[in-house]
């Protein structure tokens, strides 16, 4: 059974005007390897701490500044964001299609919040806690290619025709700002589409973020902005000791204008120094140390890498589930090709580079987590290629084959075919990222042994469900299974409303 909204009724839970307090005990474990006779031994101690979080409970008119506005993740996204909020219905050759949200984890999923005669009762995802309507967001953003949104909409060739003359109308007016370019990060063979650059030093360009963003907030009365790159995939820039490991040395090769600071480095200092939450849809190490630091010491949201959109969130589902069945993965191969501009640039070595590591390191939690299945160090062998097809355009193809080793030797062969555009895949991700961001911001939350209320670490962990490469703070465990990522965060936002874990128990029917 479906219901479209709840209360919590709990001594620990109290709504007040402005804000929801609640009152947690967080569960957890602590291992301590201890000696007896001689010998050592791991002991577990179950532990519980008490924790408070404090939501703020008014929902701010939200400025969304894409980085990458008019590419094909970006077009798609405002075109689908218009056309829900307009209500707008299409004509395809099968039938009426209306505007919808599927693929947002925010607002097309739902939480089981209990049982009832017997039945599962099921709530949206998003009535968990007070998040921003998709439909009220403010669209802006910067690109290095002068085309109107509605242009931009057409050349990537996602939307039905139908679909794309009503939405036509909306979106000409809508021009991308101009953007950052250093032809050394992306591919040569994206040059000719920059004509919407901006001019003068590192400092100048990080200045003049500064300034659009400024400008974005007042002239469309936004209370608060969210920066996500969704621009082409750059190279890796190299980290130097001295160059950008720290702070310091990061504002001083800006000041000396140092060639290797790439442009989504100095998009996400202008963002941290504005205390603008940004956040890193592809895959370049974009949050170099002197970045991370900077983000840490202002508080500002950072969070990435890399959009978890097709092939790698089906990876983070499959590995999982293989490993935690006791069946030993021994090799994946994993092919894609693919013919939107996307694809082009990722047929540079340097850029695809980016993307490989990305894809890659998904595994890696699932296999360190079962030492019965892999010897230390072990790892199945894991193979990524990429490859630009012009003809298919953003319907990208992702081809998959999974050896494991079973019961006494045996060996097990998935193979998996999957074609799927790869835009209508990115867009609602896009939205969860930014409107989560959102939210993460007005929550505060305290250990019983801590003295006042902080907000998260500004390394977002909490997103890790929405990328392939979750940044999360030094020292923490990355978490790449997929399961393991969305009960994080589901947990996290039943917390904030006195709600237990999701445990799946079901012990009232034992
Ligand atoms: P796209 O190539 O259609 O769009 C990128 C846009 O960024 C272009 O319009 C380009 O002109 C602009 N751009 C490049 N450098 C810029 C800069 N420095 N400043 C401002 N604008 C700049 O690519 P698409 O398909 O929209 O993908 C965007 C990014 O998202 C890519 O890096 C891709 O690898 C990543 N991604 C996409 C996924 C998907 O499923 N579509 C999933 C995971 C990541
Ligand atoms: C080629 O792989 C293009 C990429 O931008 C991917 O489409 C994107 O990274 C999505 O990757 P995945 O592995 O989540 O499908």
């Amino acid at each position: 059974m479906f219901i479209e909204s709840f209360k919590v009724e709990s001594p620990n839970v109290k709504y007040a005007e402005d804000e929801i307090h609640s009152l947690y005990n967080y569960d957890t474990t602590e291992l301590v390897h201890e000696e007896k006779n001689g010998a050592y031994q791991w002991v577990v101690k179950p532990k519980t701490v008490k924790y408070e979080f404090k939501t703020q409970t008014h929902v701010p008119k939200l400025g969304v500044m894409l980085v990458g506005w008019g590419g094909n993740n970006g077009s798609t996204l405002t075109a689908g964001v218009i056309a829900n909020r307009e209500g707008i219905s299409w004509a395809t050759k099968d039938k009426v299609q209306q505007a919808n949200y599927f693929g947002s984890l925010t607002q097309a999923s739902t939480i089981r919040v209990g049982s009832f005669n017997g039945e599962e009762i099921y709530a949206p995802f998003q009535s968990l806690l007070p998040m921003v309507n998709p439909d009220d967001i403010v669209f802006g953003g910067w690109d290095i290619s002068s085309m109107n949104l509605a242009d931009s909409m057409a050349r990537a060739r996602v939307l039905d025709i139908d679909l794309q003359k009503q939405l036509r109308p909306y979106m000409e007016s809508m021009v991308p700002l101009p953007g950052i370019f250093d032809p050394d990060f992306i591919a040569a063979n994206q040059g000719s589409r920059a004509d919407n650059v901006i001019k003068g030093n590192k400092n100048e360009q990080i200045q003049k973020i500064i300034k659009d963003i400024r400008e974005f907030k007042e002239a469309n009365k936004v209370d608060k902005v969210v920066v996500l790159w969704t621009a082409n995939t750059e190279r890796y820039s190299n980290v130097v000791v001295g160059l950008n490991d720290t702070v310091e040395n990061l504002f001083k090769s800006i000041d000396r204008n140092e060639s290797e600071i790439s442009p989504s480095t100095l998009y996400a200092i202008a963002c941290i120094l504005e205390n603008v939450p940004f956040i890193n849809g592809s895959p370049q190490n974009t949050f170099v140390p002197g970045v991370i630091d900077l983000a840490i010491a202002k508080n500002t949201l950072i969070g990435g890498d890399d959009f978890k959109s097709g092939q790698t969130k089906m990876k983070s589902v499959l590995v999982d589930f293989l490993v935690g069945a006791g069946i030993k993965p021994t090799s994946i191969v994993s092919y894609n090709h693919l013919g939107n501009n996307d694809g082009m640039n990722l047929s540079a070595p340097q850029t695809f580079r980016s993307k490989e590591i990305s894809k890659s390191n998904v595994v890696d939690d699932m296999v360190s987590s079962n030492a019965i299945l892999y010897e230390p160090g072990e790892h199945p062998d894991h193979v990524v290629v990429i490859k630009y097809v012009p003809y298919v355009g953003d319907s990208k193809r992702a081809m998959d084959e999974y050896t494991s080793e079973i019961f006494m030797g045996g060996t097990n062969t998935i193979v998996l075919h999957n074609t799927c555009e790869d835009s209508l895949l990115a867009a609602p991700i896009i939205l969860d990222l930014v409107l989560l961001a959102e939210l993460s911001t007005r929550i505060q939350l305290k250990a019983e042994t801590e003295g006042k209320f902080h907000s998260f670490h500004p390394v977002a962990t909490i997103l890790s469900y929405l990328t392939k490469a979750p940044l999360v703070p030094p020292g923490t465990p990355v978490v790449n299974a997929l399961a393991k990522q969305r009960a994080m965060l589901e947990n996290i936002m039943r917390a904030c409303v006195g709600l237990a874990p999701e445990n799946n128990m079901i012990l009232e029917y034992k």
